[in-house]
């Protein structure tokens, strides 16, 4: 009896060290700019991966088509500190009558799921082991913490020329005016105990000026992030700066000036927030994926679409791989695939994805031609995590054209033909003469419980995942 215990417990451990070899661990990463579709791409993401085999439709994810999917399901996270992905409080959303998107999230979350699967591995299939797990887990946060990353190599006085520069700008100094007016009596020099409350409520005029760049010009280039996002950081004096843009200081301020203690505190950022995210989370990623709302800055202006395109080269630099860069040995990433998505696809009939994939490239392909992706995968797509219009041929002018139908936020229905996506970044005529007739739209009335419907998540799946799961 004592033997064949013996002999089980072995087993159980033999078996524990085999698990320990073979299962394999992803961290994946999900991020983007402001209400680029993050949370709405996670949520839909889990609900697939549960209901696949079910009433999720994933052609092209081989694990599943090939039948060597046993099943996911969520399971306890690893870091008991960082708060949980809200799974559930999403899909009640997504169910409620009528169906709304998830609240906007200000902070990083993650949520784990165990897949099983069969092995292709013919070793593992002889004897006998061929059920793997894959434990996945995915972290959503704010892209605008990436757009923090060129501050570690600017001291105080660059960052403040640079902000002199962007100032220049006229819509954006007029933006500004209430936070330079509000500083405009100060000295670099007067002693910082004399002006303490006046610093927290320049700060917070600062982040409304970067919050109103955002929401009036449609700019994305927004520094410091944690400004507008602070995530845990909220309140903590820190994040209580402004840049100095008024009279240049003397050669070298007391650190009891004003200037002295704003310098202290915007080092205090890059040490305790800015290297922090990169040390604690960033170097523990996996795989990236970062979601691009390609559609929006059509919307607004020729500045937007530019501004685009340098916010996502901005954030290129923290996936620069094979350069000697300091801050690359300090946080050394391990990222081995970089996916960039342009989402909410369905806003726009099918035969313009190819331009809206086009698009994409372009504003990521500038970022690329600076940097060096040694050792990492990069792919761009075009999707939709949850579709929310349905297309119908019509006949037009005796020609055929593809409809779009689906509910605005309002709930009034829509039938139109959204208009043709640039395949490159247009020329100011388009501004000018646009027929562009994009339309935010109520996600689709859906039972809870079934996967809805979706544009290639399957095929990120397949590229995120497909690998691991062989
Ligand atoms: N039609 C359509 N709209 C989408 C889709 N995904 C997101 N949206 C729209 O984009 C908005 C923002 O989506 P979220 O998923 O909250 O984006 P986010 O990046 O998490 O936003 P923050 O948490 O505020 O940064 C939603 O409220 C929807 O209006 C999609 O697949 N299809
Ligand atoms: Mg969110």
């Amino acid at each position: 009896m004592l033997q064949q215990e013996r002999w089980l417990s072995l087993q159980r451990k033999a078996d524990t060290l085999w698990q320990r070899t073979w299962d394999r661990h992803l961290r994946l990463a999900v991020t983007g700019l402001a209400r680029s579709g993050k949370t709405a791409f996670v949520t839909a993401l889990i609900q697939q991966l549960e209901q696949a085999g079910f009433s999720a439709r994933l052609p092209h994810w081989q694990v599943l088509q090939q039948g060597r999917l046993l099943g996911v399901q969520q399971v306890v996270q690893t870091h008991q500190h960082i708060p949980t992905f809200g799974y559930s409080q999403a899909l009640s959303m997504l169910a409620a009558d009528p169906p709304q998107w998830p609240e906007p999230t200000q902070t990083l979350s993650e949520i784990r799921l165990e897949l099983r699967f069969r092995s292709q591995n013919l070793l593992r299939q002889k004897i006998g082991h061929d059920v793997c797990h894959l434990y996945l887990d995915i972290v959503d946060y704010p892209g605008e913490w990436l757009l923090d990353l060129p501050l570690l190599d600017l001291s105080y006085a660059q960052w403040n020329a640079q902000i002199r520069e962007q100032l220049q700008s006229p819509q954006r100094r007029h933006l500004a005016e209430p936070w330079l007016k509000a500083g405009s009596r100060w000295s670099a020099s007067q002693p910082f105990s004399s002006v303490m409350d006046e610093v927290k409520n320049i700060s917070a005029l600062y982040t409304q000026y970067l919050q109103d760049c955002r929401s009036q010009l449609g700019l994305q280039s927004i520094q410091p992030g944690r400004f507008v996002l602070p995530g845990e950081f909220a309140g903590a004096p820190m994040l209580q700066f402004v840049p100095w843009v008024w009279g240049l200081p003397a050669e070298s301020s007391a650190h009891d000036s004003l200037y002295g203690l704003l310098q202290a505190r915007y080092e205090a950022y890059k040490e305790h927030v800015v290297k922090q995210f990169y040390q604690k989370h960033f170097s523990g990623f996996d795989r990236q994926i970062v979601l691009v709302d390609c559609l929006q800055p059509l919307k607004v202006s020729r500045e937007a679409i530019y501004d685009l395109r340098d916010t996502l080269g901005q954030l290129l630099q923290s996936f620069q791989y094979g350069n000697s860069h300091w801050w690359q040995r300090l946080f050394s990433p391990r990222i081995d695939k970089l996916l960039f998505v342009a989402s909410k696809a369905d806003h726009v009939t099918p035969e313009q994805h190819p331009a809206l994939l086009s698009l994409l490239r372009e504003l990521v392909h500038s970022g690329l031609s600076r940097a060096r992706f040694e050792g990492v995968s990069l792919e761009c797509m075009a999707m939709a995590a949850i579709r929310s219009s349905e297309y119908h041929q019509v006949d037009y002018q005796g020609q055929p054209l593809t409809v779009l139908h689906g509910v605005d936020l309002t709930g009034h229905e829509l039938a139109l033909f959204p208009g043709v996506i640039p395949a490159r970044i247009p020329e100011p005529d388009f501004w000018r003469n646009s027929s562009l007739r994009l339309t935010d739209l109520r996600p689709p009335v859906w039972q809870s419980e079934q996967a809805r419907p979706h544009i290639r998540l399957d095929q990120i799946l397949e590229y995120l995942l497909g690998d691991k799961m062989q």
